[in-house]
């Protein structure tokens, strides 16, 4: 998979070097580039951004730096950019709308929620770019503009709200890059985390088996691995019902008899 990121502080994007992520692009699974949007300007302060229309607090990102930093991504990648006329064509061509173009995730607390599903989604697609707004947003006609080239989504990470898109990026390129075939050395262990099933996880103990006064559960000690399962399918729904009562209404229809007993 390959990966873009434009940002006006792409020091942000350095902890993508490290760890999980930053050995499956040593390893050649994921190709990482991250582009400084003030490259992409062409006056002598390198301005990024300007007061809005119609008024109100705050600065608006410029659209031009925006288009010429998309455009050096898809001439990057290999896509020729759209044209103001293959824009139109692409409007109503069906082959240009699927897969091919590559996805444009903007990342904004007035997007549509990230979840596991999506990462999983998103896991699949061969380029994804990210464009990271700061100050109140980037000019809507970029996101108009550049659906001529891309599949544009408006992504939020949850009802909060961020400086800018940098630390969305992290964990959104965190949570699709694990989800890439090869990049998690044991494949088990993508099944048996929170969300994977639309629970929360169960909680997990090691040794010893009492610190501090604190026994580990007898059940998990014992060798019964019917019981165990039990025991652990009971706690994620208990703590599902408790922490995320939005989850388990999601999953009703999908409990049985036991799973039901333990709520
Ligand atoms: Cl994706 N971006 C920003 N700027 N703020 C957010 C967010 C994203 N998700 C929640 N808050």
């Amino acid at each position: 998979m390959r990966i873009d990121v434009v940002s006006i502080f792409p020091e942000y994007l350095d902890a993508l070097g490290l760890s999980l992520i930053g050995k499956a692009r040593q390893d050649g699974l994921l190709e990482l580039n991250v582009r400084n949007l003030r490259d992409f300007t062409t006056d002598r302060h390198r301005t990024v951004d300007d007061t809005p229309y119609g008024g109100g607090a705050g600065m608006v990102m410029k659209p031009e730096p925006w288009a010429l930093a998309l455009e050096s991504v898809l001439a990057g990648a290999g896509h020729s950019p759209a044209t103001a006329e293959a824009t139109e064509t692409a409007a109503e061509v069906p082959e240009h709308d699927g897969a091919g173009r590559p996805v444009l995730i903007v990342p904004s607390p007035a997007g549509e929620v990230f979840t596991q599903s999506m990462a999983h989604e998103l896991a699949g697609e061969e380029h994804l770019v990210f464009a990271c707004g700061r100050y109140e947003g980037i000019d809507e006609r970029v996101m108009e503009w550049a659906a001529g080239s891309f599949r544009v989504r408006p992504v939020s990470l949850g009802d909060y709200v961020l400086n800018g898109g940098e630390v969305a990026v992290l964990a959104m390129v965190e949570a699709i890059g694990r989800l890439i075939p090869g990049v998690v050395g044991n494949p088990e262990s993508l099944v048996e985390e929170s969300h994977s099933d639309g629970l929360l996880e169960y909680p997990v103990y090691t040794k010893p088996s009492v610190w501090r006064g604190r026994q580990v559960p007898d059940v998990l000690l014992s060798g019964n691995h019917a019981r165990i399962a039990r025991f652990r399918r009971d706690e994620q729904l208990r703590r599902t019902a408790e922490r995320r009562p939005d989850l388990i209404e999601a999953l009703a229809n999908q409990l049985d008899s036991a799973d039901r007993a333990a709520l």
